[in-house]
């Protein structure tokens, strides 16, 4: 059987490391993709560790995703590659991965997210939802913004930004496919734990 593109709880990492045994667990907990995220190392490092974290998703047959760095995510093959406004664009990465790479792309309006679908785009992710030290120079988006977005585009919307097991259920349900998260899962003293915990919250969103 194929991979299943199951965007429901999108584990996106940070800085700290040895974040392995973490994502493991997490995948453990239910997470259903996970998303390779470091601005802070060189592409060597990066590429060691893509595949570290590839081979993990391998194992528990669930999507492996690159943020940022559209050359690595040809290089390892990654399955999906998730790329910022601030990046080349997505008539460039698709250039580069190829159709087999599904790409996604961070939006914050409607006229970003209608941008993003008629580019290509496999999914965007709307975002941030909640204040959140993870990326602390963004501003939260109005949830209306997001009930707009879900209506003026078609392709799957993944919600980020701050969601934790208190806030997750004010996200409008019909908004979203799922719900990517860095802090609530990977800096929760059980990973695996709070992954159930979210998973739980998710599908019945
Ligand atoms: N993009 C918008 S908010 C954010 C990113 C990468 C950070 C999400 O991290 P957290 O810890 O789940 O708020
Ligand atoms: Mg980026």
């Amino acid at each position: 059987m194929g991979l299943v593109h199951d965007l429901r709880l999108y584990l996106v990492t940070d800085e700290r490391p040895d974040l392995l045994p973490r994502i493991e667990q997490a995948i453990q907990g239910g997470v259903t993709c996970v998303q390779l995220r470091r601005k802070k190392i060189t592409d060597d490092q990066f590429i060691e560790e893509a595949l570290q974290v590839k081979q993990l998703c391998r194992q528990y047959q669930i999507p492996f995703a690159i943020n940022d760095r559209v050359e690595i995510a040809r290089e390892v093959e990654a399955d999906w590659l998730h790329i910022g406004q601030e990046d080349k664009g997505i008539l460039y990465a698709r250039a580069i991965v190829g159709s087999n790479t599904k790409i996604g792309v961070s939006v914050h309006s409607v006229e970003e997210a209608i941008e993003a679908e008629r580019s290509g785009a496999d999914y965007v992710g709307v975002g941030a939802l909640f204040p959140t030290s993870s990326k602390p120079d963004t501003i939260p988006l109005h949830l209306d913004t997001l009930r707009s977005i879900r209506k003026a585009i078609e392709i799957p919307i993944v919600g980020i930004g701050g969601i934790t097991e208190e806030n997750i259920k004010r996200i409008p349900a019909d908004a979203v496919n799922g719900f990517a998260i860095i802090s609530s899962i990977l800096s929760a003293p059980d990973p695996k734990s709070a992954a159930i915990r979210m998973r739980k919250m998710a599908d019945m969103e």
